[in-house]
């Protein structure tokens, strides 16, 4: 309930000016988007930008998501010419006054153990916590499974 509750209100804040909502004045949440998942499927993927605009370093320590039993920050990287995934256990940093990015073959937040599948227009709701800047909330709006960046047109509603 608790949820469905927090969709109302997300929903709300969605119509009105600002795109942002929950939001820290350090840290500030870009372009989150998220795959839809094939039917059968038990992991999905989110991805966005974080943006830190204190004058110190940062760290995403971890992610939660009620779609899913687990979630986890993982990064991609090519090892020995394959594609490795593993979590970031110990934070992801973000530089003062800069940001990093989370897309496809990258940093990505891993939901683990969906509870359903992540179907394009739908919005995945993820809190981020962060180690000085606390918890940040984002809705993640759910894209084709076959997009590779967020929807075009979200940048212009900053
Ligand atoms: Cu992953």
């Amino acid at each position: 309930m608790k949820f469905l509750q927090h969709c109302a209100i997300a929903a709300f804040f969605a119509c009105a000016a600002s795109p942002a909502f929950a939001q820290s004045a350090s840290i500030k949440i870009e372009q989150p988007w998220a795959r839809a998942t094939p039917a059968g499927a038990t992991t999905g993927a989110v991805y966005l930008t974080i943006e830190n605009k204190s004058a110190a370093e940062d760290r995403l320590t971890s992610a939660a998501s009620d779609l899913a039993a687990t979630t986890q920050i993982h990064e991609m990287k090519v090892v020995d010419g394959i594609m490795k995934m593993r979590e970031i256990s110990s934070g992801l940093p973000v530089p003062a006054g800069g940001s990093v990015a989370l897309k496809p073959g990258g940093y990505h937040v891993m939901l683990i153990d969906l509870k359903k599948p992540l179907k394009a227009g739908e919005k995945v709701a993820l809190t981020l916590t962060f180690e000085k800047a606390g918890k940040v909330e984002v809705q993640a709006p759910v894209q084709d499974i076959k997009a590779t960046h967020p929807p075009m047109d979200h940048k212009d509603m900053k």
